[in-house]
């Protein structure tokens, strides 16, 4: 069944999944700070605000600008967006701020991403942490939502595995977006066979979606041990476990955000994902949404998104 989304609707979506995801990226980077620990979370007990967002949010916030503005995203004005509104002190990996360094002083994105990590293209998770709004904004069609992430991981990852991230990632927010629309929550099983059918069978992320679905009913510790928390800083290390948490806990963000916090490793970009998929379903401010009080102590979305 074919059915029409309004632009206000697609955009509502995407806002919700940039709510969840800013909020995620910025409270999960506060368990970096020393002597914060995840059962203060756990227990009710919230780091001070303000929690500052970092790159994850900085980059989904230029996806969504693109979004609200054009309808679809163009690659080259994209890969713009990203270099002249890259704040390096924002946390950014290595090979991104090279990338983008480079975009900015004029080389083209396919030669720029393509000469990172000596030429083999960033399988670094940065496509799949900003991706979930745009998976969102396309919640009549994961076909549409896989493309369109492909169009926008390109322009900073160059390897398949960083593209497949970010694939995978949008089509699991797409189909969480769409279940709140049909007021359906998705079988876990089902949302996973969904993503991994979207990927490459021969990749790794593939692989990692295909393991992820044969740990669901596990606790999450065993889940995050087997298919890695991101402390690798990967695709392939980061986003088959966050596609387990929100599968497995689509209906609570808390709960979900919680699960990246305790899991450690690269806990803002987890959290990030996570939260942006989540959100897509539950919404802002309702039982099992963003809490409000969380959307406040987060550090205000830039100036240049909320203008727009
Ligand atoms: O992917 P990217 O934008 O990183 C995003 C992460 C998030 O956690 C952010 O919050 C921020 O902390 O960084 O940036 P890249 O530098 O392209 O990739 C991230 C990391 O992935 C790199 O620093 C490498 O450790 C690893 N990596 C690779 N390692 C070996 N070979 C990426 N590509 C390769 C590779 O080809
Ligand atoms: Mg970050």
């Amino acid at each position: 069944m074919t059915f029409t989304l309004f632009p206000d609707t697609r955009l509502t979506l995407a806002r919700d999944a940039l709510a969840g995801l800013s909020v995620g990226d910025a409270l999960g980077s506060q368990f970096f700070v020393p002597g914060r620990h995840p059962d203060d979370l756990a227990a009710g007990r919230l780091p001070a605000p303000p929690w500052e967002w970092t790159d994850d949010t900085e980059m989904a916030c230029s996806v969504v600008a693109e979004l609200a503005a054009a309808g679809r995203i163009d690659s080259d004005r994209l890969a713009l967006a990203f270099a002249q509104r890259c704040e390096p002190y924002r946390g950014y990996g290595p090979g991104a701020v090279t990338v983008l360094r480079l975009i900015r002083t004029g080389t083209p994105w396919p030669v720029a991403a393509a000469s990172a990590f000596d030429g083999q293209g960033s399988c670094g998770n940065g496509a799949a942490m900003r991706v979930a709004p745009l998976g969102a904004w396309h919640a009549d069609s994961t076909r549409r939502a896989a493309e369109q992430a492909r169009d926008s991981a390109e322009v900073t990852h160059a390897h398949p595995e960083g593209v497949a991230g970010a694939v995978a990632v949008a089509v699991a927010a797409s189909l969480a977006a769409r279940a709140r629309l049909d007021g359906d929550r998705p079988d876990p099983a089902r949302l996973l066979a969904a993503v991994a059918a979207a990927l490459d069978p021969a990749g790794e992320v593939h692989r990692g979606v295909r393991r992820a679905a044969a740990l669901l009913g596990h606790p999450a510790a065993a889940a995050a041990d087997a298919l890695g928390n991101g402390s690798r800083v990967t695709a392939q290390d980061t986003v088959p476990f966050t596609l387990w948490v929100a599968a497995t806990l689509l209906h609570d963000y808390p709960a979900a955000i919680r699960a990246c916090v305790e899991a450690g490793g690269d806990v803002d970009t987890t959290a990030a994902i996570v939260g942006g998929i989540v959100a897509a379903y539950t919404g802002v401010g309702v039982p099992g949404g963003v809490p409000e009080g969380w959307l406040t102590a987060r550090e205000p979305l830039p100036g240049w998104l909320t203008a727009a």
